[in-house]
């Protein structure tokens, strides 16, 4: 860190290297050895010689279309990027356009650094909005928790059509669930299972006036309790969901028909969207494209509104649902006829156009927003909304926005990035002859979501694209028959995209956001009276007498045992505690250090525990002492020089 970056903080060099030897506790001559990196001189000559970060960065707004990605040592990126765990079921932080990965984010993984899925402060947001049934699933199962997920698509909240630095949100498609991340700790704090559905895939968050609704789409259909019958598919159904950002709670449903794929929100307020494949019901790949045209639901936020106010829905499983079925013809819902099995859906930035990708037809079909209150009213019918439906390439997935009039979209089949004009599509349907196709660039290989910089909100800025790529096949050294994907980097601030950087990535990032950095501002260290820690430790701590900051106390009661202790490098303030095997056994660890990037763990050998205790935060585990023997714990994360010293012991007693 650049002494300027240290000064910024707060804190001197000086004062730095003076805290982490004032917390060596006691330890002669801990100071001393330092911490590692920070008190080597090579170290310091080269970040005296780096100018200030911000001005390094100021370096990258060069002439359009010779921007640099390149980001030097000591240098921050200008962009975060919140990148999709696929199937591994995180949430990931990188930087752009350096691509760097800044940090994995737990949601409906289990995490072995950080514990999540296992420390008693992730099981309660894990299980807190979880159905009854699937609590009853977990016991009979034995498990804690959902040890797995799928999670598609992040995307941050909105306050007037741009990002407010609030939340992230985002999906998991195996087990219905919507999470929400907090961009100020960037840990995980809510997330809520959602009924009546089967595989919650597409989501966005309301733009104007904020977030506000959660939108989120159940993909397959399902035998809906009280609609559809378990034996007849032609009855079985997909539901529509609003979560509400701010609660968490489930706003409402509406039940829809066909498979429900991905999703936008419009820039007004008004309305919400989802491409549709499957109008045909059918239960097979063959059966669920036969149809020629599928469907774009749009959805009436108002007139859903209203009508929950006057009473017109069933509560199904707790949450209010509305029937807006095609054949039910209701004020809610219209179904606007679009080729074939579309995919991606996504606003354009000036607030006009919705656009939905064809996926098995080459053309992307352009929706006018201004034209649906014409439409719910009647006076138009439902292609009179379309105003431009280009053909551009096989297998196009999803679209991107520079915020000067052009699209990007991903050719899943060509492995290509096609940009094109959409005034020039929309001149060119009206019967002007005019190719709206601007550039065709090999991406590699096979692209499915696309996105550019700040490009899903009022002020997409047209600098940087990435697409991510299923396939690497050849471009990076062979890692074995799994491959990691590609997530490309393109520069758009030209007239030209300028492919610049392949960057591999593990299972299996399909979507991600690209927000200004100024939009984010994430806190150094935890408030103390941070509501993320878990409520029953604090009043439970109150109850025996323990202040958490100053602990080093064992409880006993019964065969509950608690173990309070704080954590400063290089010591735990319990060295040493003592059970009876079956005992319950809780405990809890404050990290008291008050500087930031000193964050201590806590392991328990042979017993499956590892925790991160950041600073100034509690973490605590509960389990059951079932092992006998002495099980030594130790600090996970290097923080000092006498890091491996920091540990104790866990004394189990055979019965
Ligand atoms: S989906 Cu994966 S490429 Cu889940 Cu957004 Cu289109
Ligand atoms: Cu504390 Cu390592």
């Amino acid at each position: 860190m650049s002494d300027e970056k240290l000064e910024q903080n707060g804190l001197s060099r000086r004062s730095f290297l003076g805290t982490a030897a004032a917390s060596g506790a006691g330890i002669a001559g801990a100071g001393l050895l330092g911490l590692a990196g920070c008190s080597n001189g090579e170290g310091d000559k080269a970040a005296a010689s780096g100018a200030a970060p911000a001005e390094k960065a100021a370096a990258h707004s060069a002439e359009p279309g010779k921007q640099t990605s390149e980001v030097g040592p000591g240098e921050l990126d200008q962009y975060y990027g919140f990148l999709s765990g696929g199937q591994s079921g995180e949430m990931r932080l990188i930087g752009v356009p350096s691509m760097r990965e800044l940090m994995r984010i737990p949601v409906f993984n289990m995490d072995s650094a950080t514990g999540w899925g296992r420390t008693n402060e992730s099981l309660r947001i894990l299980n807190e909005k979880i159905t009854p049934e699937t609590r009853k699933f977990l016991q009979d199962s034995g498990l804690r928790c959902y040890p797995n997920g799928d999670l598609h698509h992040p995307h941050l909240s909105f306050t007037d059509q741009t990002y407010d630095g609030r939340y992230a949100y985002a999906n998991d498609k195996a087990n219905n669930r919507v999470c929400r991340i907090r961009l100020d700790v960037m840990k995980t704090d809510k997330i809520v299972e959602i009924p009546n559905v089967s595989g919650v895939h597409g989501l966005r968050p309301q733009r104007y006036p904020k977030t506000g609704y959660v939108f989120a789409n159940g993909e397959h259909i399902v035998p809906v309790d009280g609609v559809g019958k378990w034996d007849d598919p032609k009855t079985w159904n997909a539901v529509y969901t609003a979560v509400d950002g701010e609660t968490m709670d489930i706003a409402w449903q509406v039940l829809v028909d066909g498979n429900l794929d991905n999703g936008d929100a419009d820039y007004q307020g008004k309305y919400s969207f989802s491409t549709c494949y499957n109008s045909e019901r059918a239960l097979t790949v063959q059966g669920a494209s036969s149809n020629e045209q599928d469907w774009c639901v749009v959805f009436n936020l108002a007139a859903i509104e209203e009508g929950i106010k006057k009473g017109d829905f069933k509560e199904v499983n707790g949450v209010k649902m509305l029937d807006g079925r095609a054949e039910a013809n209701s004020p809610y819902t219209r179904y606007i006829p679009v080729p074939n099995s579309p995919h991606g859906c996504n606003a354009s930035p000036d607030g006009k156009y919705i656009m939905l990708n064809g996926k098995l037809s080459p053309t992307v079909t352009v929706l006018d927003v201004s034209k649906l209150d014409d439409l719910f009213a009647g006076k138009i019918k439902e292609r009179d909304v379309v105003v431009a439906e280009p053909q551009l390439g096989l297998g196009p997935l999803h679209t991107a926005f520079d915020g000067r009039g052009n699209a990007y979209t991903t050719l899943f089949i060509d492995s290509q990035m096609v940009k094109w004009n959409i005034d020039d599509a929309i001149k060119a349907y009206k019967g002007e002859k005019i190719d709206p196709i601007k550039q065709k660039l090999d991406v590699h290989y096979q692209p499915g979501h696309n996105h550019t910089t700040m490009g899903e909100t009022k002020e997409a800025d047209g600098k940087w694209l990435v697409s991510l790529n299923k396939f690497s096949k050849d471009r990076f050294l062979n890692a074995g028959p799994l491959k990691p994907e590609c997530d490309q980097l393109i520069d758009i601030s030209g007239d030209e995209m300028r492919l610049v950087h392949d960057n591999p990535t593990f299972a299996e990032p399909h979507d991600l956001c690209l927000v200004a950095a100024s939009k984010v501002n994430p806190s150094k260290t935890w408030d103390r009276k941070d509501p993320w820690f878990w409520q029953e430790a604090l009043e439970q701590a109150q109850k025996d007498g323990v202040e958490l900051e100053k602990a080093a106390k064992v409880v006993r009661e019964g065969n509950k045992v608690r173990v309070y202790m704080t954590a400063v490098a290089p010591a735990y303030s319990v060295p040493q505690f003592e059970v009876n095997q079956g005992d319950e056994v809780t405990v809890y660890v404050t990290n008291v250090e008050t500087i930031e990037d000193l964050t201590h763990g806590f392991t328990l050998e042979g017993y499956g525990i590892a925790m991160e205790i950041g600073p100034q935060a509690t973490s605590s585990v509960t389990f059951k002492a079932v092992r006998p023997g002495v099980h030594w714990y130790y600090c996970q994360w290097f923080c000092h020089a006498l890091h491996m010293e920091m540990s104790g012991q866990m004394i189990v007693k055979p019965k």
